[in-house]
This record gives C-alpha cells, sequence and structure tokens, in this order.
C-alpha cells in the first residue's frame, strides 16, 4: 500500500464552557495565532458538543460560545484567513463520532486520565458523553484530515488515541484514509498551572477565581492575582535546574517567557537573583501590557452579537465544504448504503 499524502493542514478547539484563561490562551490560542500563514490551512473550532458533557446552563453556553469567538479574534485568529465556526453547526462532527465509538474500545476510555480525574469516583452518575469525549475529539480532528494539532500537555493522551484511532481504522478496513496526526505541544508554557497550587493545573472549573486569570479580567484584577500568586521565599535562580521543586517559581517564569516570546533561560538570565517582590510588578505589567488589549477588544466584539453569528456561520459553511465530502468517503469505506450520492 503507497503511503497518502497529506495536505498539511492544523485543527483545533475550545470548549465555550466560560473563564476562558491565561492557560487556553498561552498553551492554545496564541499558538493558534502563530500557526496561521500562507503555507498551512488553520481550522479553529468552538466545541459546543463537547462543553454538554457536563451540565451546561442553555444561556450561559450560547455567551460562552459567542465570548469565546470574540476571545479568538481578539487575539488574533483572521476569520478570512482561517476557518472558525462552532462543533454543532458541522454535523459531521456527531457523524464521524458514531463511526469512531465503533472503532475505539471501552478499554482505551476507560485508560483516559481526564475521564478518571473529571468522573472520579462518581463514575456511574457522570454522562456517556464524557465517557465517549476522546471519540468525538478524534472525529473533530480526522473529518479535516488534519495533520497537525496544536494543543496544551493535558490534551497529549487524547491525541495518542486519535492517532489510535485513526490506525485501527485504516487497518480494519485495509485502507490508508485517516492521516496520523502529529501534536503540536511547544513553548514554555504548555502546562500553565494554578496561581495558588503549582501542582494543579489552571483550569476553568477551578472554584477559586484567583487561581487563574481570565481573558476578560481588568488590568487592576491581572495585578492583584499575580501579586497574591503563591511563591516561596527564595529569590529567582539564574539557571533552569534552579526552578526544580520549586514549582510555583517555575510556573511563573514560564509564564513571563511564553507572554514575552523568550526562552526560560533567556528570562532567567535577565531576572536571575530578584525576589518576588520585584519580578512579580514586572510579569503584572508584562501580562496587563499583553492581555488587555485582547479583553478590551473582546468586550467591543461582543457588542456586536449578530456579527459574530455571521462569523461563526460562514466558518461552518467553509468547515463543511471540507468535512462532508470526508465523511461520505468513510461511510462508502464501511460499506452504508447510499453513501456519495449526497
Ligand atoms: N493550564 C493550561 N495550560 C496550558 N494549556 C491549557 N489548556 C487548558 N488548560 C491549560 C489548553 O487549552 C485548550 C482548550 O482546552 P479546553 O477548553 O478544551 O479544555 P480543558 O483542557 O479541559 O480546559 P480547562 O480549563 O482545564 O477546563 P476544565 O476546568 O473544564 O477542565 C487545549 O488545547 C488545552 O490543552
Amino acid at each position: 500500500m503507497t503511503e497518502t499524502q497529506f495536505t498539511p493542514r492544523v485543527f483545533s478547539g475550545i470548549q465555550p464552557s466560560g473563564n476562558l484563561h491565561l492557560g487556553n490562551y498561552l498553551g492554545a490560542l496564541k499558538r493558534f495565532v502563530d500557526m496561521q500563514g500562507p503555507d498551512m490551512e488553520t481550522v479553529y473550532c468552538m466545541v459546543d458538543l463537547h462543553a454538554i458533557t457536563v451540565w451546561q446552563d442553555p444561556k450561559e453556553l450560547a455567551h460562552s460560545t459567542r465570548e469565546l469567538c470574540a476571545g479568538f479574534i481578539a487575539a488574533g485568529i483572521d476569520p478570512e484567513r482561517s476557518i472558525l465556526f462552532n462543533q454543532s453547526q458541522v454535523p459531521e462532527h456527531a457523524q464521524l463520532a458514531w463511526v469512531f465509538n465503533c472503532v475505539a474500545r471501552m478499554g482505551w476510555m476507560q485508560r483516559m486520565t481526564q475521564w478518571k480525574d473529571k468522573a472520579g469516583k462518581n463514575q456511574q452518575n457522570a454522562s456517556l458523553g464524557l465517557f465517549a469525549y476522546p471519540s468525538l475529539m478524534a472525529a473533530d480532528i480526522l473529518t479535516y484530515h488534519a495533520t497537525h494539532v496544536p494543543v496544551g500537555d493535558d490534551q497529549k493522551q487524547h491525541l495518542e488515541l486519535t492517532r489510535d484511532i485513526a490506525i485501527k481504522f485504516n487497518k480494519d478496513f485495509g485502507v490508508d484514509f485517516f492521516p496520523i496526526t502529529e501534536p503540536v505541544i511547544e513553548g514554555a508554557a504548555t502546562r500553565v498551572m494554578s496561581l495558588r497550587d503549582g501542582s494543579k493545573k489552571m483550569s476553568k472549573s477551578d472554584p477559586s477565581d484567583m487561581s487563574r486569570i481570565n481573558m476578560t479580567d481588568d488590568a487592576d484584577t491581572i495585578a492583584r492575582k499575580i501579586r497574591k500568586a503563591k511563591t516561596d521565599p527564595d529569590a529567582l535562580p539564574s539557571e533552569t535546574g534552579g526552578l526544580e521543586d520549586r514549582p510555583e517559581a517555575r510556573n511563573l517564569v514560564n509564564i513571563y517567557a511564553a507572554l514575552n516570546d523568550q526562552t526560560v533561560e533567556q528570562v532567567l538570565a535577565d531576572v536571575g537573583g530578584k525576589q518576588f517582590g520585584e519580578f512579580k510588578p514586572m510579569l503584572a505589567e508584562l501580562a496587563v501590557a499583553k492581555l488587555s488589549p485582547i479583553s478590551s477588544e473582546m468586550a467591543r466584539l461582543m457588542g456586536e452579537e449578530a456579527e459574530i453569528d455571521r462569523i461563526l456561520a460562514r466558518g461552518a459553511e467553509k468547515a463543511r465544504a471540507i468535512a462532508a465530502p470526508i465523511l461520505q468517503q468513510t461511510y462508502e469505506i464501511v460499506g452504508m448504503v447510499g453513501a456519495g450520492k449526497a
């Protein structure tokens, strides 16, 4: 079997589950912007079907979807250069996910750490959707034959599962139809940690608002959260080895490096020897300078709801033009009568 050459194409998504935060920005959004360019087709999605795997208030879900769209655009995603849409407007995601539910194995899903973390001890009461989440994620990616997926470190395991699903589908049906996707997990802030606890990921669902910097926070709030961020009493080291066993210090330095497009080594060369009393105001100033223009543009765009809806509908149309033929070919491979005639 000759190996198919797939056109380079990026796909990634973010859940519109509220509280878009600095971790989502540095681990995902900012890198989505960097990947926009003439050599790469970029497809970005507000994954609302993923969001409902846990309870969402319908009005808040609609608001968060539009706010997230505003966040994408304010951060630098150009809806003319990238395809930008919400998942539920492209039914091929859910249709392909069903095929993948029949390819993926129960054991694979049971091993997912996100399932174990989110369902916790209450697995019997968790939704079936939460369990099947990685199969929908595989469909999100593979319905575009995406070759590259920029994500934060927490999504690594789901991307490995996406590769396993593609490999098993290709093998089961004797085809070379789905690409084996490359995860793109790079930069200084692939895992931004909570500002209150350096061992926990910064997350939308953390009950403490002080644990994260929200993309909608104003300058005073950003500065206050950084001032109150947990640290240790020592001065910053001049070399990366000195950050070992200092998770909070490492987190703040990583954030500084990612916001300033520097390496951790470059940052430490400048700030090594400084106490947090000096470093925190530097970080706050940088964070406000980088994030405030994004949050004010988000607020402006949120005043133009009809325009946001138009952008999402137009993006969905462009997305379907890619996804529909891939789903039809999948159905043909699987043996569904009538496939390919739509
Ligand atoms: N702390 C983080 N550091 C770096 N990247 C992160 N991402 C999330 N948190 C961090 C990346 O952001 C993208 C979108 O994430 P998502 O909204 O789809 O889901 P999530 O990873 O479940 O986000 P949260 O904030 O952690 O939500 P909850 O609290 O609901 O679990 C992904 O690329 C992710 O890697």
